[in-house]
């Protein structure tokens, strides 16, 4: 039966436990939800101002118009790129945080962290002009970070943000200025979008559209700054072995699942529980402290130190009907407000660290980067206080785990390469996508939905692909998918690769000391990190000198859901990536925002959405446009 909600085999056996606790689950809210609002659904409901809420009539029979006298059209636009705002909004909020510790390490005024990849660092400094010769670490740090927040801030619009216009082509970098949608400061954009959408502005639905792209790409500049940033504070991330599914839960330890999207917090509560593991061992707990990863924090910690992850999205309920978690720590984004209750339902803490953040049902530690390690610390106290009441008959931890080799970093991605050819690492990929052993990229990113079976798009999709010997990278929630279901193995690519990717794996493999060929799916982080995914596709499109449209490059997010999925969808069209979306985007209510989106968009950046809900058709589709885009370079 539960296989109608999620082919997590693990999930699967939690729902019956949820049942008979009487405990709702997100299923069984999607479920009280039925029939959802046809409107809404559709995009056409406004509610931007008092005198409404308005709809349109999709029959054409009722009111066309709302009060004001924005149609279906304006009213869709409208509502799409405020979505886009939001996700903008939410990821460079997530790349100011990181940018504002780091420029506080540079000050000296942050202890709890250090540069930890001080290459990285040169590395970005050269890529925003910052000369590093001579100077200190700190200067650098200092330098990199003030640098980067002038993409917030910067108020002539003339000149664009630093960290979009120097990662993409030069060549795309031109279009998006040319289209006037290359952001000078992410703020603005993100204000200029809320404003432009207010009541009685912007009417002209595609001038709303190209409001949108300019928030999608103030959206990429922020993500770009996450990843980046992160990766010199914490350490690029490189292949490592780890598991994933709720198996990854221990009964002999003090579970503590950190969740959410931001690695300031989880970063020093891995450090302090690995420092702190005797406060575990005297509580009776000999397995110590046992730290595991929810959504994009749990992918964060998994690619660069090996941390499990116990789940993604849609099942991010389940860890705590375990009966087994004593604490969950969530930041930012993508936290389900039931957490609170169902957390009272067992002996969890739920615990809240931003003050932006806050849950009813839950605990609220507040982290802040001047005192990291005493919340750290509180974190831990409060697990183990948590242990002492965990219910051993309430234990039930389903022994479901795969696998996976996760961290496949541009940096790593590159490193392995380089094992084959040091002078010129991508000319091997360059070789193999032109002989054909490799057809084309598809990057898997986004989130789950209940609209969907959680993860089966994912998992059909990858393994259709791979079959026609498709290289596959990942993403958030999309990788924590694959990583459940066993796709980030070496046992998957023998099973699913084609002949041609099979070969290529294999030899990448064999090179680097592997014994086989590399996994099926390269895990590249969370969700803010599908810009390692750009980085690699600017380095194969630089060195055949073609803009990104040009190479044969997907994108999916067959689960899209959340705000932040929408702009990046969204900038992936914009840089001129095909971009399937699984799930029925709210924009149906006006042909014209949706024409231009599924086509007239094509014409302008090369990109556009391809929507197609079932994963077999799907993966026909996308494998037909990397067919076209290897005919369009004559291979
Ligand atoms: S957590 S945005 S459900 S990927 Fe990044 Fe997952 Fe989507 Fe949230």
């Amino acid at each position: 039966m539960n296989l109608r909600f999620s082919i997590d085999e693990a999930v699967q056996k939690l729902l019956p436990v949820a049942e008979k606790d009487k405990i709702q689950t997100v299923w069984d809210r999607h479920k009280d939800q039925q029939p959802q609002c046809g409107f809404g659904k559709m995009g056409i409901c406004c509610r931007i101002c008092w005198k409404g809420p308005c709809r349109v009539d999709p029959f054409g029979k009722g009111a066309q118009r709302g009060i004001c006298g924005a149609d279906a059209h304006t009213i869709v636009a409208r509502n799409l790129i405020r979505g886009i705002a939001a996700g903008a909004a939410a990821h460079s909020d997530h790349g100011r945080h990181i940018a504002l510790t780091m420029r506080e390490v540079g000050k000296g005024n942050a202890p709890a962290y250090t540069i930890k990849d001080e290459e990285k660092l040169k590395r970005i400094a050269q890529r925003l002009g910052i000369d590093w010769e001579g100077k200190s670490i700190r200067e650098l740090t200092k330098e990199v970070a003030d640098t980067s927040l002038e993409d917030y801030s910067r108020q002539d619009s003339k000149v664009p943000c630093r960290w979009a216009e120097l990662t993409m082509t030069e060549e795309r970098a031109a279009k998006l200025k040319q289209w006037g949608v290359m952001p000078h400061n992410i703020d603005a954009t993100v204000a200029e979008i809320m404003s432009r959408t207010h009541v009685g502005c912007d009417a002209d639905p595609v001038n709303i559209l190209l409001g949108g792209v300019k928030g999608a790409v103030a959206d990429y500049t922020g993500m770009y700054i996450s990843t980046e940033l992160s990766d010199a504070l914490f350490g690029t991330p490189a292949p490592t072995v780890t598991e994933a599914n709720l198996g990854v839960i221990k009964e002999d330890a003090i579970n503590i699942a950190v969740h959410g999207h931001n690695p300031l917090l989880s970063e020093v509560v891995c450090d302090a529980a690995a420092m702190l593991n005797d406060l575990a061992k005297q509580a009776g707990a000999p397995g110590g402290f046992n730290i595991v990863g929810v959504c994009c924090t749990g992918n964060e910690v998994m690619v660069r130190h090996g941390v499990p992850l116990a789940t993604n999205y849609l099942s991010q309920e389940m860890p705590i009907l375990t009966g087994a978690l004593e604490a969950m720590v969530v930041d930012v984004q993508c936290i389900m407000p039931s957490l609170g209750a169902i957390a009272q339902c067992f002996h969890t803490e739920l615990i809240t660290t931003m003050s932006t953040t806050k849950i009813p049902g839950a605990t609220h530690v507040q982290f802040d980067k001047e005192n990291a390690v005493e919340s750290a610390r509180k974190i831990l106290e409060l697990a183990v206080e948590a242990y002492q009441r965990r219910d051993p008959k309430r234990v039930n931890i389903p022994q479901v785990k795969e696998k996976a080799i996760v961290g496949f970093s541009a940096e790593a991605v590159i490193g392995a390469l380089s094992q084959l050819d040091a002078h010129d690492p991508l000319q091997p990929l360059l070789d193999n996508i032109v002989n054909g052993n490799i057809q084309g990229i598809c990057l898997f990113a986004g989130c789950n939905s209940t609209n969907t079976l959680q993860d089966r798009s994912f998992v059909e999709l990858a393994k259709g692909l791979a079959a026609h010997n498709v290289l596959l990278l990942a993403t958030g929630c999309g990788a924590g998918a694959l990583a459940k279901h066993g796709l980030m193995t070496q046992e998957a690519t023998l099973a699913y690769a084609g002949d041609g990717l099979k070969a290529v794996l294999t030899a990448i493999g064999q090179a680097n000391g592997l014994n086989g060929p590399l996994p099926l799916v390269l895990h590249m982080g969370s969700c803010v990190d599908n810009t390692r995914a750009v980085s690699v596709a600017v380095a194969i499109a630089q060195k055949l000198g073609v803009d990104l449209d040009r190479l044969p490059l997907v994108a999916s997010a067959p689960e899209a859901m959340s705000e932040k999925a929408v702009a990046i969808g969204t900038w992936a069209v914009a840089l001129g990536l095909p971009t399937h979306l699984g799930t029925v985007p709210q924009v149906l209510g006006s042909q014209v925002v949706t024409e231009v989106l599924t086509e007239k968009i094509k014409d302008i950046t090369g990109g556009y959405f391809i929507v197609e809900t079932d994963p077999e058709e799907a993966a026909k589709k996308l494998f037909a446009v990397i067919q076209e885009k290897r005919a369009g370079l004559n291979l």
